[in-house]
């Protein structure tokens, strides 16, 4: 069976929570935060989390466990078999992560914890965005799934990447950075009926106050 490394608040972990679900696949969850000791490093180089522990040893970075579950593990496939179509979902994997994911985490600090972040980062954050969902419009088809008529692994990265990057674009911007994109806001509001997504959801929810004392009891050394 898959053990799971991570917790319920990541949204990298539920991107490969959701993966198992979907794909029908067995696993435990393993409860543990990003962290810089040796122990952890030596199956996560970076120390973030989610890592993936299969029969020969541990898998890290989010990308490269879902590929593997594609390529490995069975279950119900979450990319295309056509391989154009496969790059494609591949694509826009990558530019939901590079260009709003990434730019959203910018503004992480102040959006959900209170901490004020510079206004040159602000302004980055802010542009960065923008130009992440300008991508999104042109390269995303939402008929009505990200990548066309099937739910994708490119599914999976916009609901957990874009529902956080709206968050911070409203808290730190008051921008609704969905608001002339409503394919986007109707997927968001089809991929949340999803009983696995709901499940992800209320387990992110329980893990929330413990998750919250942590970020405050680091922040205060
Ligand atoms: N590139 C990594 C990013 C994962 C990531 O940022 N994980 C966060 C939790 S959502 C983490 O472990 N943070 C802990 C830390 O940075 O110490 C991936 O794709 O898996």
């Amino acid at each position: 069976m898959f053990k799971l490394y991570g917790f319920a608040v990541s949204n990298y972990f539920n991107m490969v929570k959701l993966a198992l679900l979907e794909k029908g696949l067995a696993f435990e969850v393993i409860t543990l935060h990003g962290n810089q000791s040796d122990e952890f490093l030596s199956i996560s180089p970076r120390g973030k989390v989610p890592v993936l522990g299969v029969e020969q040893g541990f898998i890290n970075e989010t990308s490269a466990i879902l590929d593997y579950l594609e390529e490995c593990a069975g279950g119900t496939p979450l990319l295309p078999a056509e391989p154009f179509a496969r790059a494609q979902v591949r694509a826009l994997m990558k530019e939901i992560e590079l260009y709003i994911e990434l730019p959203a985490r910018l503004g992480y600090p102040q959006a959900f914890f209170g901490m004020e972040i510079p206004d040159a980062l602000k302004t980055r954050c802010k542009a960065e965005l923008l130009a992440g969902i300008a991508t999104l419009k042109r390269h995303g088809r939402f008929t009505p799934y990200v990548a066309g008529d099937s739910f994708s692994l490119a599914d999976i990265y916009f609901l957990y990447s874009v529902d956080l990057a709206c968050v911070v674009a409203k808290k730190l911007f008051n921008l609704d950075l969905l608001g002339d994109f409503s394919v986007a806001r109707d997927l968001l509001v089809l991929l949340n009926k999803n009983p696995h997504v709901q499940q992800i959801a209320a387990d992110k929810e329980a893990d929330m106050p413990g998750f919250l004392a942590l970020v405050q009891a680091q922040a205060k050394g």
